[in-house]
């Protein structure tokens, strides 16, 4: 009987000898791979943390001493050795198992991370509140290299270093990348830890005095395995983490798992912060993933469990190859502009400038806030910085966009993928937030492409903008077909003119296609309708609210929030301009969403051109009942 099948808990961990632990790894590993290559889901880092993951829940008494995992991504073999393992044929659908620690699923999900870098605020929090409240707990975080490099996780050191009796321990998951190598002067550190000669000298020195000794056998290994636990923190490079104050134990081969264990141990009896350097190899024991260049298969779709081979290949484009294409053209063209990512060059398409322009792109870090500043910097000295990120993660940096960048007039493009419903990451990754939190950002100009042509347009035109933050915001889903214009009013494109104003469709983005089946719906039932893109959609175009006039109803369709969206800015200029036509927004309401497709979401949230149609049927028949009178449908019926 495969010993996975008995773990039910962290207990059943306990009795289990050296062999069995092993067994239990590759036990896992296979695991992993046979049911992420079916779901799709984050193989490459769950692969790298087998051993930790064990040693982890041998050494601390979870859910009492809280682990937490930064970014979360890496918390599968968290949940299986925490009686989740049924679930991972449903990971990351609908009612299934979340792709990233939940509380509603488990109490030894203490945090719900997804944003990188948050983990040793959490932890020094749970641990200052454990200590103040008499209760004896070790809190445990685990962050990676590529999460170290987050300003937030450099907050958090500065106040653990001096509470010098915090009972925290802060593993750090060294594997050299985040999704490519990490960046910067933190990762450069880990690395110097990684290989400093002195410690390696004094280890090879005691391993050859060792096998000249008369000493023998396992006993002898034991000891050696013990006093190189105990050299480590004589011999070992302190570093920064010592410099700051902190105990530093490492580095630790994290494939080991005995050694893992030993120094976890170590630092939980220490009783005070201690940061764990731990080596891991991402996509550790799978074969496709540790040769797999890009990324290790930090995140994969499903694929062959032998090959690791994409199993559908998609021809068609998605709006981040586009926008590739066209960063490139536009780098060819003009000499100053310049590309920046926080550690997700692939993911947002900007590697092919890289590639191209290496000397005029600017990997990060995780670290979206410095991204938007720095921008800002670059701007001031004459170049044009295009900051790519995904919309969620921009919420990091709204200060930096509205202080650093909007208040200077420095001309700063933003492009934010995956905007908008992405679906199954959960709730922290739809892109929903974008456009409530930049509507309020004074002078700034922001584009919501419907489609190919308008988004290569739309990224040229942010480019053209030097004087105020300019947001180029597109989804996750694939590219539709071009929808050409009838006609232009003053930059707005008209979609849709059935030569009656009676409903004004105004739509956002990818919900152009939608917008166009409403219309199909409301013209069968003999309603007038006109549907208008204004690409741009911040600043609110002035003819918007000038053809709101002249229908009985409007209506806005936005892949985005709708508190504070886009429908709500055009909803408060008619209201400035004393335009009386009711309006009605539809969009995300402001709840956080379950994991679940994109297509799933939008049905349950009613952004389908039935529901939407039947909305517009009603009013517009009842408007011509009783004016005024009845505005029946729950406007929070979404
Ligand atoms: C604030 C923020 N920005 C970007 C991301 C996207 N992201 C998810 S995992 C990851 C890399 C994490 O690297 P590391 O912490 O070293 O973990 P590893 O995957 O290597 O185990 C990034 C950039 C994120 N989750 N949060």
């Amino acid at each position: 009987m495969p010993l996975l099948d008995r773990i039910r808990g962290p207990r059943d961990l306990e009795n289990l000898s050296r062999d069995e632990l092993t067994q239990l790894a590759a036990e896992i590993r296979s695991f992993l791979v046979t049911s992420v290559s079916r779901t799709g889901g984050h193989l490459g880092p769950n692969l790298g943390v087998v051993e930790l993951t064990l040693a982890l829940h041998r050494v601390f008494d979870s859910p009492k001493d809280p682990i937490i995992f930064d970014t979360g991504h890496q918390s599968y073999v968290h949940k299986i050795l925490t009686g989740r393992q049924e679930g991972f044929g449903g990971l990351r659908q609908k009612g299934g198992l979340s792709g990233y620690p939940s509380r509603a699923e488990s109490a030894h999900d203490w945090v719900e991370s997804s944003h990188a870098s948050s983990s040793l605020s959490w932890a020094e929090g749970l641990a200052k509140g454990f200590r103040l409240k008499g209760e004896d707990r070790t809190v445990v975080a685990v962050i990676g290299d590529g999460a170290l490099t987050g300003g937030m996780a450099w907050e958090a050191v500065n106040n653990i270093a001096v509470q010098k009796d915090l009972p925290l321990v802060i593993v750090a998951n060294d594997n050299g990348r985040s999704y490519t190598p990490t960046v910067g002067g933190i990762a450069r550190h880990l690395i110097s830890l990684r290989t400093d000669r002195r410690y390696e000298q004094g280890l090879d020195f005691i391993r050859n005095a060792m096998t000249q000794t008369p000493l023998v056998g396992q006993a002898a290994y034991d000891w050696f395995h013990g006093l190189k636990m105990g050299l480590k923190d004589v011999l070992a490079p302190q570093g920064l983490f010592a410099d700051l104050g902190m105990k530093y134990v490492g580095p630790i081969d994290g494939h080991d798992q005995q050694e893992v264990e030993h120094a976890l141990l170590q630092a939980k009896r220490f009783g005070g912060p201690v940061i764990v350097h731990v080596l891991t190899q991402k996509g550790h024991g799978f074969e496709a993933a540790e040769q797999h260049e890009e990324d290790r298969f930090h995140s994969v779709g499903q694929i062959d469990e032998i090959t690791g081979m994409p199993l559908a290949v998609s021809s068609q484009r998605s709006w981040t190859d586009v926008f590739s294409e066209e960063i490139l053209k536009v780098g060819h063209d003009r000499q100053d502009v310049v590309t920046l990512t926080a550690a997700m060059l692939h993911p947002t398409g900007l590697h092919r400038f890289a590639e191209a322009f290496p000397e005029r792109t600017f990997d990060v870090g995780i670290a979206e806030q410095h991204a938007a500043a720095s921008a800002a910097g670059l701007s001031a000295a004459g170049l044009h910085p295009v900051v790519a990120v995904y919309s969620t993660f921009l919420n990091r940096a709204f200060d930096q966009v509205l202080m650093d960048v909007a208040l200077h007039r420095q001309g700063v493009t933003f492009v934010l993928d995956r905007a908008g419903i992405t679906g199954n990451d959960g709730a922290s990754h739809n892109g929903v937030w974008d456009c409530s939190i930049l509507s309020i950002v004074p002078g700034l100009h922001l584009a919501a492409p419907r489609d190919e042509t308008r988004l290569r347009e739309a990224v040229r035109a942010a480019i053209e903008i030097d004087d105020a933050p300019s947001v180029v915001r597109f989804g996750k889903d694939k590219l539709p077909a071009d929808i050409e214009a009838v006609r232009t009013v003053d930059g707005v494109d008209v979609l849709v003119d059935s030569g009656d104003p009676q409903v004004l469709v105004v739509v956002h983005g990818a919900f152009a296609t939608l917008g166009l089946e409403v219309a199909d719906g409301l013209i069968a039932q003999g309603i007038g309708v006109t549907v208008v893109d204004p690409v741009w959609a911040l600043p609110v175009n002035p003819a918007l609210p000038q053809l709101a006039a002249e229908h009985d109803l409007v209506i806005t369709l936005e892949d985005s929030g709708v508190i504070g969206g886009l429908g709500s800015r055009l909803g408060q200029e008619m209201n400035r301009l004393e335009i009386g036509t009711p309006i009605r927004q539809f969009g995300v309401p402001d709840r956080f969403l379950d994991h679940a497709s994109r297509g799933q979401i939008l049905e349950e949230l009613g952004l389908v051109p039935q529901k939407i149609a039947r909305y517009a049927v009603e009013t517009v028949l009842k408007g011509q009942d009783h004016p005024a009178e009845d505005s029946a449908v729950d406007s929070h019926e979404n």
